[in-house]
């Protein structure tokens, strides 16, 4: 099995390309431009294993792109390069336009010329995930669960970005016959994931001694995935999902900011003693413009149809998390002198 995947550079690219590589034993190219976001030594555990490649090139080149098909010639690709981090599509939206809108795009076309050259017999084998994440149907009231076919409606530049991009995959499908299957994913958290993000963020600052940023009154609700438990459900949607599909994947572990951020303050307490608790140290600062209130996703379809279930509960998830960063600051510590922690000018 041969899959290219994009993105593996990244926290759930990375996650997946270990998977694939060490558990499944599939020969996987990773194509990765390594923004700020990417970044190889996530990917030491295969560094060097015959099974696995790397590529550094911009989804968005084409030329690229289509050479990249024809000399490893995939037999599915699994597509998750993205610029993900909401704060940033805020003050920066281009480069949200450019990589999930063109770069998708890039990676449609350059798989459909690739898919429309194969052999009758291979042709059929050939798939397209599309990894998309659950923002794209903007925010749920008190009630009610995320379900495959709740209309879109995303907020930020990030969410509209992601929802112009699955609606490409679909009608590439539709219109083109490519074998396209698309996932939307709750929020991920584990080990690689990048500080700029709620649970990373959190736990290195609380290591620092430094303020924990809480937007508005830390009320909006996450629903967390362990990032394992996604790629498990990526590789079993690519094998199993129907085509021109969509797979909501989820964990069913809603939280309030506030409680995810005091529950790792109370880990850090435990684990890393600092004098005083570390609840201490949370501050609310202005909140996100456009924050949604609240994730849930309803991840039925994958459950009974495909037989996917997570493994892997937040309480047992978090302090699996935490510990990981405790012990792994070689990793972090270069990536958070290139980000700080502050605000990217939002407040
Ligand atoms: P990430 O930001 O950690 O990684 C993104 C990777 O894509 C990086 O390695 C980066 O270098 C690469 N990349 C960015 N632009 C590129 C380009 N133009 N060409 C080639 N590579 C490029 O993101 P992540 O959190 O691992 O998310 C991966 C995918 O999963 C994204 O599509 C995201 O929308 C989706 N998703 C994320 C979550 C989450 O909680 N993090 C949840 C659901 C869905
Ligand atoms: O400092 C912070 N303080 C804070 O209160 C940060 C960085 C975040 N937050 C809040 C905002 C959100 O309600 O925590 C929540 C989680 O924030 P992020 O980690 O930025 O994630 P989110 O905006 O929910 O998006 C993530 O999940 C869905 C990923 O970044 C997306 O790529 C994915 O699609």
């Amino acid at each position: 099995m041969r899959v290219l995947v994009t993105g593996g550079a990244g926290f759930i690219g990375s996650a997946l390309v270990r998977y694939l590589v060490l558990e499944k034993g599939y020969e996987v190219l990773n194509v990765d431009k390594l923004t700020y976001a990417g970044t190889l030594t996530s990917l030491k555990s295969v560094e060097g294993n015959p099974l696995y490649r790397f590529l550094k090139d911009d989804i968005c080149d084409g030329r690229a792109i289509s050479e990249a098909f024809a000399s490893f010639r995939p037999d599915r690709v699994m597509h998750l390069a993205a610029e993900s981090h909401v704060d940033r599509s805020i003050t920066g939206a281009r480069d949200f336009v450019e990589t999930n809108v063109l770069g998708t795009f890039t990676m449609l076309e350059s798989a459909r010329a690739y898919w429309q050259s194969l052999p009758l017999e291979e042709k059929d084998g050939f798939r397209f995930l599309h990894v998309s994440t659950d923002e794209v149907y903007g925010s749920l009231g008190d009630e009610g669960l995320f379900e495959e076919v709740t209309p879109y409606d995303p907020s930020s530049p990030y969410s509209a970005s992601k929802a112009a991009s699955d609606h490409l995959a679909k009608a590439w499908e539709r219109t083109y016959g490519l074998p396209v299957v698309v996932s939307n994913c709750s929020n991920n958290y584990g080990p690689f994931h990048f500080p700029e993000k709620l649970i990373p963020l959190m736990i290195i600052s609380a290591l620092e001694g430094r303020p924990l940023p809480v937007y508005g009154n830390g009320a909006n609700i996450r629903d967390w995935l362990f990032v394992e438990d996604h790629a498990r459900a990526l590789d079993i949607i690519v094998e199993r999902g129907r085509i021109g599909e969509t797979y909501n994947v989820g964990g069913r572990n809603e939280r309030r900011n506030i409680d995810v951020v005091k529950r790792i303050c109370a880990l850090m307490d435990e684990l890393h003693p600092a004098g005083k608790p570390h609840e201490s140290f949370i501050s609310y600062v202005q909140d996100r413009p456009g924050h949604d209130a609240r994730y849930a996703i309803d991840a039925t379809k994958l459950e009974t149809e495909l037989g996917w279930k997570a493994r892997e509960n937040f309480d047992t998830g978090i302090e699996k998390t935490v510990r990981w960063y405790l012990e792994n600051e070689w990793w972090w510590a270069p990536l958070r002198k290139n980000y700080d922690g502050t605000r990217l000018g939002l407040v």
